[in-house]
């Protein structure tokens, strides 16, 4: 693990004229494959432990199999259980996409558009073979773990009379996340896991079939999520958050501000090695932060060890 003495702010960036504007190439060591998660470093991880108080465990991965149909043209899994012999099951998954229900993006979900992926990977150098270049495995092998914040920006919303619906398109300003925060009476820790509840996943579910069916057609989906602008950006890095996740299927609003620039997954992911979550199921969770205010939690991920994925389930934990 490589981290530098104090952290570049986002006006410094990038820390090396050759690399690419607001990059955060070489801040964690050039050859790094790790990105913002350097930032839980043990002493981090000791501290959001201590935040547990009455043991209460919120499973955080929403079903497989949602939502159904997938969205952006993605695959649904196939499930088969084939008998080996008397009283002795395997399972064996096929067609199963990573990004097809709650997932980590990992560092080759997304490169910038200009630029390439994490600390200078190409297209070539990913491979997922041996010497494959910023897979999953490197986050599956120190495992992701430290303390989550929760911002309930639907709850935040309404408390507030803002017109919002998660499932109409709705650009998160970093001001109104600021607010929404001050309002939880969070204050932001370098290394937090931000955690972006929207109430996407439980309006999903309230749909019926032929909506559902209808939302995975090409053009059809629009969500709220944090607004594409440089602001969100500055606000992104500026917090040091160790990664950001929400229950949205972008974590950004959707369709994106300017179709010319796209979402800011280029920036986020290929720029800055900063691990995004997307449909995370929430809900149970918000519930409880919302009974007691307390928005903090020890935040626990272990996602695939698999060499070279691009993405993973998060199979996250948060304990209060
Ligand atoms: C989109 O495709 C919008 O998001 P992702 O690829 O991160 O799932």
């Amino acid at each position: 693990m490589s981290l530098p003495e104090r952290l570049p702010d986002f006006a410094e960036l990038p820390i090396n004229a050759d690399y690419p504007p607001h990059s955060a190439w070489g801040v964690f060591g050039d050859n790094d494959q790790i990105g913002t998660l350097n930032l839980l470093t043990p002493e981090r991880v000791a501290a959001a432990a201590r935040l547990v108080e009455h043991g209460r465990v919120f499973a955080l991965n929403w079903e497989l199999e949602q939502p159904n149909p997938p969205l952006f043209n993605r695959a649904g899994l196939r499930h088969t259980i084939n008998r080996r012999r008397t009283n002795v099951f395997d399972d064996l998954y096929d067609n199963f996409n990573t990004q097809s229900s709650s997932q980590w993006d990992g560092l080759t979900h997304f490169g910038h558009r200009i630029h390439g992926f994490y600390n200078g990977v190409t297209e070539a150098q990913i491979t997922g073979l041996a010497g494959t270049r910023n897979g999953i495995e490197h986050w599956a092998r120190r495992g992701i773990a430290g303390r989550g914040v929760l911002i309930d920006f639907q709850r935040f919303a309404a408390h507030h009379g803002i017109s919002f619906n998660p499932g109409k398109r709705y650009g998160i300003t970093a001001e109104e996340l600021q607010a929404a925060a001050d309002w939880q009476s969070i204050r932001f820790q370098t290394g937090d896991i931000l955690v972006l509840r929207t109430g996407w996943v439980g309006w999903y579910e309230s749909l019926d079939e032929e909506q559902k069916v209808n939302l995975a057609q090409p053009g059809s989906l629009q969500t709220g999520g944090l607004e594409q602008s440089e602001d969100s950006l500055r606000f992104l890095w500026n917090n040091h958050f160790a990664a950001i996740a929400g229950d949205s299927p972008a974590f950004e609003a959707y369709p994106p501000a300017n179709p010319e620039e796209g979402l800011m997954h280029g920036t986020i992911i290929g720029l800055w090695g900063m691990p995004i979550g997307e449909m995370f199921r929430l809900d149970p969770l918000a519930e409880v932060c919302a009974a007691d205010r307390r928005y903090e939690f020890f935040f626990t991920s272990a996602p695939l060890n698999k060499l070279g994925g691009v993405a993973s389930p998060p199979n996250a934990l948060a304990i209060k």
